[in-house]
Order: C-alpha cells, then sequence, then structure tokens
C-alpha cells in the first residue's frame, strides 16, 4: 500500500474512535453494526446496474452453499449486499458517480481493516461491465491491462484553477493473466487490451447518433483506428479512474472484465438483442466466477 496517499488526517480519527465515517451515498457509518459483518471481506465487486449486484450476490450464494445475502438499506444511489467474503456494490454510470462509490468503499475497506495494509493489500477488487468493442465482436470478455481517457492519456480531474491530478491507469497484468486463465476451456471469447474510458457514450466515444454531433464519419474512424493501433480494445466509461484511485492507494489486486455489446468499427447503436445481451452478461459474470472460486478458494 501507499501510506503517503492515504488519507490520515481524515482517516486516522475514525479508527481512534474520534468520529465516525459515515458513507454517505452507501447509507451506512462505521459505527453502524452492520458493518461488523463485513469485517472478513476478501472482494469488492462492482457493476454499473443495481440489479447486476442483486443477481450476482443471489448467485454467489447458492453457489457457496446458501451463505446469507446482507443488503444495506439505503438503495436510491447505490445498491450492496454481502456475500460469504465479497461485497458487490453498484457505481452508477460514468467516472463522477463512480468514483464517489469507489472513494466511500476505499474508505470502507480502511476501517474494515482497521487500516492494516496488509490485510487491505489482500483484498481483491473488480468491476465487471459492458463496453463497446474495438475490432471485437459482441460477446467477447475484455481483460483490461490499462485505463486510459479519450486522448489515451490518464484519468485526471481539473485542480480547481491551477491545473490536473493525474492518476496511473494501469491494471496489475498478474491478476488479468490469472483471471483469463481460470476461464481456459471455458468457450468464452476472451481478450486483454487498453481501455477507454470516456466521459461521455456519445462524444467522448466518437459517436455518430448523438443528439448533439461533433463528428463526421472520417473523424470517428480515424479516432478508432488511432486506438485500436495504439492496443485499445473496448471502450466504456469508468475504468480509468477505478485503476487511477486503486493505484493512488497502493491496492496490488484488481481487475476490470467488460463484456462488448456493440463492434464500434461496425456502428455505434447497440443493435443485440435481449436475449443476445443476456448471453454477453452471462459471460462476464462466468468469468469473474471462475476467478472469485479460483482466488477465493
Ligand atoms: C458501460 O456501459 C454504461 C453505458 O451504457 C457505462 O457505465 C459503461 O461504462
Ligand atoms: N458502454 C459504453 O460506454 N460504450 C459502449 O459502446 C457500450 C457500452
Amino acid at each position: 500500500m501507499r501510506d503517503e496517499n492515504i488519507n490520515h488526517a481524515f482517516l486516522d480519527g475514525v479508527l481512534s474512535g474520534e468520529h465516525p465515517d459515515v458513507f454517505y451515498h452507501f447509507g451506512v457509518s462505521s459505527g453502524d453494526p452492520v458493518l461488523e459483518s463485513f469485517r472478513d471481506v476478501r472482494a469488492i465487486i462492482m457493476a454499473g446496474p443495481k440489479g447486476r449486484i442483486v443477481d450476482f450476490a443471489q448467485r454467489w450464494s447458492r453457489e457457496r452453499g446458501g451463505a446469507p445475502v446482507i443488503a444495506l438499506p439505503k438503495e436510491d444511489r447505490f445498491v450492496t449486499r454481502y456475500c460469504d467474503g465479497v461485497l458487490f456494490a453498484s457505481h452508477g454510470m460514468g467516472m463522477p458517480s463512480a468514483s464517489i462509490a469507489v472513494q466511500e468503499l476505499m474508505r470502507m475497506v480502511f476501517f474494515l481493516k482497521r487500516g492494516d495494509h496488509g490485510a487491505m493489500s489482500e483484498v481483491f477488487w473488480a468491476r465487471v461491465g459492458t463496453s463497446g468493442g474495438v475490432g471485437l465482436p459482441g460477446g467477447t470478455a475484455v481483460v483490461t491491462t490499462e485505463g486510459v481517457m479519450a486522448d489515451l492519456k490518464p484519468y485526471r480531474l481539473l485542480q480547481g484553477g491551477t491545473g490536473e491530478y493525474s492518476f496511473d491507469g494501469r491494471f496489475p497484468l498478474d491478476v488479468a493473466h490469472a483471471i483469463i486463465d481460470s476461464s481456459a476451456g471455458s468457450g468464452i471469447p476472451i481478450e486483454k487490451g487498453r481501455t477507454v474510458a470516456g466521459n461521455e457514450f456519445f462524444l467522448e466515444q466518437y459517436r455518430l447518433d448523438g443528439a448533439i454531433c461533433m463528428e463526421t464519419p472520417e473523424s470517428k474512424m480515424s479516432w478508432l483506428d488511432w486506438i485500436h493501433s495504439q492496443g485499445v480494445r473496448n471502450i466504456e466509461m469508468e475504468g480509468a479512474m477505478f485503476a487511477g484511485y486503486l493505484n493512488h492507494w497502493g491496492f496490488p489486486r484488481f481487475a476490470m472484465i467488460c463484456t462488448t455489446i456493440v463492434n464500434r468499427l461496425e456502428g455505434d447503436q447497440v443493435t443485440a438483442t435481449p436475449e443476445e445481451l443476456g448471453t454477453y452478461r452471462e459471460h462476464i459474470g462466468d468469468v469473474l466466477f471462475n476467478y472469485l472460486h479460483a482466488t477465493l478458494g
């Protein structure tokens, strides 16, 4: 862990009991007894939609001998489920939403593991989601090696009027390879590659079908060809921040697994049928669960 990047000025007072930590968007505080049952958390699995979290937790419970599922009561922002060492949490769409979930969960892990670096570094984090493929057909599971923004630079935010904060978007390659290995022989098409995180579904992903369009067919294809030539295999909306924040604290084990739902070299609109989309989502669920079983025993 990178202790120098942990906000001890705020967090140490939580451990010493000077003040609680209110995880406002999850509707829970460090003083709430329900968090005692999360102490053994070994993996944090995040996904955009709430329904996917509920489904994942139910599946994990089934596959772990009917282990109980615990829900946090507040569900208007993010949905959370805890079951047998795994905390499942939704993050909404885009980096502004997902960054709130990630920051509160990082604080929660600090609290649950009592600031112990060894225990914190054992926690595995994953985002499991959908994406636009770049030269890949729908239904391919992409395991990300690096998250970048649309200009292929790392995730960054305005630092008031003075500059920008910038974050390292690389994903640990040993984890990416272990995920791919644990689904070997499953028949699911899996690729690894860099992933662009757009701040927008339309403009920062160079779509021509938005209400607002700033691109031409030529500028769109030129961007897609460029990012493809630089090793990008898919486009989504959270990965660069997700890796950037986890790297900032020095978490060593995290990953992103996204299914492609459209091949952006062939079009912009998502025309896959509900049945096809269901199959694509099953792929990433299977890849995730194969790894969870392999890594958590
Ligand atoms: C993938 O899908 C969502 C947009 O449809 C977004 O959250 C993402 O990263
Ligand atoms: N999610 C995205 O952000 N982009 C796509 O093209 C598909 C899913």
